[in-house]
């Protein structure tokens, strides 16, 4: 009997319906069934202020839009933050302005006892929302309407990380997302309309196919995305 350990992800979103879905189908699923990670959606909104919940207000020195204000966002992590100080969740702020979100992050973020997730807003935020988290993390160059996509695609990628959630851990250790892309694969038919199968694949040589296989994901890999090299 392994004992693994388990990750708790808060996330804060004035969006909750909008994680209904995702978390609750394939892998996630398994994981929160297995007890290896807890997942915990907050509306944003329950720490409101006044009778109308509010969130957000006009931006000082005026234009348009309203900005997500402090007071809501620092009550949420008050209330949400274990008070033993040495289970203080570590904090990341979505926001397009972070830094960008990849496999080596996550790797490191899985090693926490849990995160909180603060879901960016499109209308901006007060700037001193900034001071409350630890991270700040977009998910590439390119624009969303809010930051729960983001939120759960860091969820997603931190979780399959996690031990005990993926049934071949080798998989995960050889898929370093560095230092190469994938080669190509192919299964039946030997040829569908002309196109065929490479002839070494179907040759048994196991030596030869190797050597193909790292051939091509080099070829692949300085072609598509020389970066990585
Ligand atoms: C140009 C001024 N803002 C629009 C009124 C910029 C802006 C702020 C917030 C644009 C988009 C958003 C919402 N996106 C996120 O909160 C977000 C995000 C993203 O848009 N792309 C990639 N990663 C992330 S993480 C959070």
């Amino acid at each position: 009997m392994e004992i693994f350990c388990m990750l708790k992800i808060d996330i804060l979103t004035l969006f909750p319906e909008m994680f209904t879905g995702p978390f609750d189908s394939s892998i996630i699923k398994r994981a929160k069934d297995k007890g290896l990670v807890e997942i915990n959606i907050h509306n944003l909104r329950d720490w409101g202020l006044g009778k109308h919940k509010t969130v957000d207000d006009r931006p000082y020195g005026g234009g348009v839009g309203m900005v997500l204000m402090i007071e809501p966002l620092y009550n949420a992590l008050k209330s949400l933050r274990p008070q033993t100080a040495n289970h203080r969740p570590l904090v990341i702020l979505t926001t397009p302005q972070g830094k960008v979100f990849t496999q080596k992050i996550a790797k490191k973020l899985s090693k926490e006892k849990s995160l909180l997730i603060i879901c960016g807003h499109y209308e901006g935020y007060d700037e001193r929302i900034r001071d409350l988290a630890d991270e700040e993390l977009s998910i590439g160059d390119y624009v969303l309407t809010g930051g729960e996509l983001p939120a759960m695609v860091i969820t997603e990628t931190v979780t399959r990380l996690l031990p005990g959630v993926l049934e071949k851990p080798d998989a995960v250790k050889n898929e370093s997302f560095s230092p190469l892309l994938e080669y190509p694969q192919y299964t039946r038919p030997e040829n569908f309309k002309g196109k065929r199968v490479p002839k070494v694949l179907l040759s048994g040589h196991h030596a030869e196919i190797e050597k193909w296989r790292v051939k091509q994901a080099l070829k692949r890999t300085k072609k598509r995305r020389p970066d990585l090299l």
